[in-house]
């Protein structure tokens, strides 16, 4: 069991949009709840950054090409000063992977020992493309991430890496290619879970936010 003094930010990167703008919704990013309720849960130190709703800014890259959320710049910014040990990315959808694998190259550019962690919907279906792709991740988690995360964080605080292999549910690079250790099975008891870590986003913000799927 480690010391809990390692710092983890989880952050939900921005979004590319290729056609009209109106498709956009601002959501809560629950995946990223229910991972930090648990390292929360369990005396750990976890911060958010959901790029798509703090500073959110739209920037045109091109015509028809949107980008929504903080920019680059200040993402780079925030993580600066956040200063965190494990940086935990969300990859909700395959078609936003380009901006999740953004996000990771400007956390190995500030610090290259700090760790990089893919998770979500494209992290699980698509784990060694991203792993072998760039050298920007260290893990994906693969499906259901909570307890994935929280043993990889406890795993990683007591510095006894060889248990890495041990943590179900994890691909990463090993001798030059890409190791997944054993599937996790889905949580059945759901009322084991700590509930989402709602005390770290601002709610209210996120209730009253204008979701155009609502009004289409
Ligand atoms: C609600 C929902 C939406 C909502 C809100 C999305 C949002 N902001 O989260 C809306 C309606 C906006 C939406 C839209 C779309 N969606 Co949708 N959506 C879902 C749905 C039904 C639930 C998502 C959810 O909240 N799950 C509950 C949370 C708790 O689970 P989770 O996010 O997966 O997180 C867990 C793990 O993945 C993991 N995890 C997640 N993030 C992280 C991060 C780290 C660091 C770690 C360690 C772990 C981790 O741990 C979490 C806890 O166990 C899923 C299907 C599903 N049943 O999951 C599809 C799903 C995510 N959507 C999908 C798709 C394709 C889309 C659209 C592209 C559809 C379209 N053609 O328009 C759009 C894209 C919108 C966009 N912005 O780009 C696909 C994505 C597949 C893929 N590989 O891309 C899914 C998986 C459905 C499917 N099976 O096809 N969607």
């Amino acid at each position: 069991m480690g010391n809990r003094k390692l710092k983890t930010l989880l952050i939900n990167p921005p979004q590319t949009y290729y056609q009209d703008s109106t498709k956009f919704s601002k959501s809560f990013p629950l995946g990223l709840a229910f991972v930090a309720g648990m390292l929360d849960s369990k005396g750990y130190h976890v911060e958010i950054l959901d790029t798509l709703f703090d500073s959110f800014e739209v920037n045109n890259l091109e015509k028809d090409i949107k980008i929504y959320g903080m920019s680059y710049n200040n993402i780079k910014k925030e993580i600066i000063k956040r200063d965190p040990d494990i940086v935990g990315i969300a990859a909700p959808f395959t078609a936003q992977a380009e901006n999740a694998l953004r996000v990771s190259k400007i956390v190995k550019e500030i610090n290259e020992n700090i760790i990089t962690v893919i998770g979500g919907p494209d992290a699980s279906v698509r784990a060694e493309k991203i792993l072998k792709q760039s050298k920007s991740f260290d893990f994906a988690v693969i499906r259901e991430g909570e307890y994935t995360m929280l043993e990889l964080v406890e795993t990683l605080d007591s510095n006894n890496l060889e248990i890495i292999e041990q943590i179900p549910g994890l691909a990463y690079r090993k001798n030059g290619n890409i190791h997944f250790t054993p599937n996790r099975s889905f949580n059945h008891e759901l009322d084991d879970l700590p509930l989402p870590a709602y005390h770290l986003f601002d709610m209210d913000a996120y209730l009253n936010a204008n979701d155009e799927h609502l009004n289409a």
